[in-house]
C-alpha cells in the first residue's frame, strides 16, 4: 500500500480522564508550541490543523476512574469520525494527546477506513506499558492502561465497538516495541493472545534495526497500511522526563528516531498518534520538543 503522504492533519485531543495524574490534557498546547505543524511543513508537506476535539471537563463527569468511560467513549467517538475523514481523504492525520485512552478512538477510525476497503489495520503501540487491562483485569481503574484490548474487542463494548469492525485490531496485526512495565494479567492476556511483543529486553539484545524489521513484517502482513500509536514513556525519562506515567530503562533518542526513520522508509503508515505528553513534569517544553523532532522523522526529515 502507499497512502498519499503529502498532506497531514492534526487533530488535538485534550483529555486526562483515562489518567489518574493531571496534566496531558495539555499536551495538544505543548505540540503546538513547539511547533509542530510547521516542523512537518518544512518537510515539504501540506499540514492543516484541525484543532482540539471537545473533551468535557473533570468537573461534568464521574469522578471514579471507571466511571468516566462513558465520557472517554464519546470523545473516542467524536476522533474515530475525524480520524476516518482524514484517512478516507488519502490525508495521515496526527493525533496530539492527551492519554492513551484516545486511541481507542484513532484506531477505530483508522480501521473503519481500510474495513470500507476489504482490509484490516496493522497498529504498532510504543509503549513502556502495554495498555491491555480491561475493567475486570485494572489495578488502578485508569483507562489508559486500556486500549489495546478495547481494540482487541475485549472489555466494555463502549469502548471496544468504536469500529465498523470488531475487533478493530485483530491480535495477529498487533506489535508493541519497547514494554518494561505490564501487570500480571497483562503478560496473561499478551501469552494467551499470542501478540508479538518486543521488549526492551529485545532491544537491548537485538537491536533497534532488527526490531523494527522484524515488526514492519507483522504489522504488514495481511494488512492495508498500519497506524502508529507512539506513547512518549516509550522514551528514556532522561530524555523525555514530561510524560504520565514515567517508566526507567526506556530507549534512547537516537533508537527512537531510528524507529521512526524506518518507519518513514515503509511507506505504510496511514495515521499516528503522539500522547501522554505531560506538560507540568517536563524541563521547559523538552519533551514535546523531542516528539516534534520524532514525529518529522517519521514523516521524512531526513539528516542527509
Ligand atoms: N499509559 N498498567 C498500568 C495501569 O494503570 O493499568 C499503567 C498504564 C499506563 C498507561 O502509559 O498509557
Ligand atoms: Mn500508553
Ligand atoms: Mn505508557
Ligand atoms: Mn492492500
Amino acid at each position: 500500500p502507499s497512502p498519499d503522504r503529502d498532506a497531514v492533519r492534526i487533530i488535538g485531543v485534550p483529555m486526562d480522564l483515562g489518567a489518574s495524574r493531571r496534566g496531558v490534557d495539555m499536551g495538544p498546547s505543548a505540540m503546538r508550541l513547539a511547533d509542530v505543524a510547521d516542523v512537518i511543513r518544512r518537510l515539504g508537506l501540506s499540514v492543516t490543523d484541525e484543532g482540539n476535539v471537545r473533551v468535557p471537563d473533570r468537573s461534568e463527569v464521574p469522578s471514579s476512574p471507571l466511571g468516566r468511560i462513558g465520557a472517554i467513549a464519546l470523545v473516542a467517538a467524536e476522533l474515530a469520525a475525524r480520524t476516518a475523514n482524514a484517512v478516507r481523504h488519502g490525508t495521515c492525520p496526527l493525533v496530539i494527546g492527551g492519554d492513551h485512552s484516545l486511541s481507542v478512538g484513532s484506531v477505530a477510525g483508522t480501521a473503519t477506513v481500510l474495513a470500507e476497503r476489504g482490509e484490516r489495520v496493522g497498529l504498532i503501540w510504543f509503549d513502556a506499558h502495554a495498555d491491555i487491562n480491561t475493567p475486570d483485569t485494572t489495578l488502578t481503574g485508569n483507562v489508559h492502561g486500556m486500549p489495546v484490548a478495547h481494540l482487541l474487542g475485549l472489555g466494555d463494548e463502549r469502548l471496544s465497538r468504536l469500529a465498523s469492525v470488531t475487533p478493530a485490531v485483530r491480535a495477529e496485526h498487533l506489535v508493541y516495541i519497547g514494554l518494561r512495565d505490564l501487570d500480571e494479567a497483562e503478560k496473561h492476556t499478551i501469552a494467551q493472545l499470542g501478540i508479538r511483543a518486543f521488549t526492551m529486553r529485545d532491544i537491548d539484545e537485538r537491536g533497534m534495526r532488527n526490531v523494527m524489521d522484524e515488526a514492519m513484517q507483522v504489522v504488514t502482513h495481511g494488512t492495508g497500511g498500519v497506524h502508529v500509536s507512539l506513547d512518549a514513556d516509550f522514551i528514556d525519562p532522561r530524555e523525555a522526563p514530561g510524560v504520565g506515567t514515567p517508566v526507567r530503562g526506556g530507549v534512547s533518542l537516537r533508537e527512537a528516531h531510528l524507529a521512526m526513520e524506518i518507519i518513514n522508509d515503509s511507506r505504510v503508515m496511514l495515521a499516528m498518534d503522539l500522547v501522554e505528553i505531560n506538560p507540568i513534569l517536563d524541563r521547559a517544553n523538552a519533551t514535546a520538543e523531542l516528539a516534534t523532532d520524532l514525529v518529522a522523522s517519521a514523516f521524512g526529515r531526513r539528516i542527509l
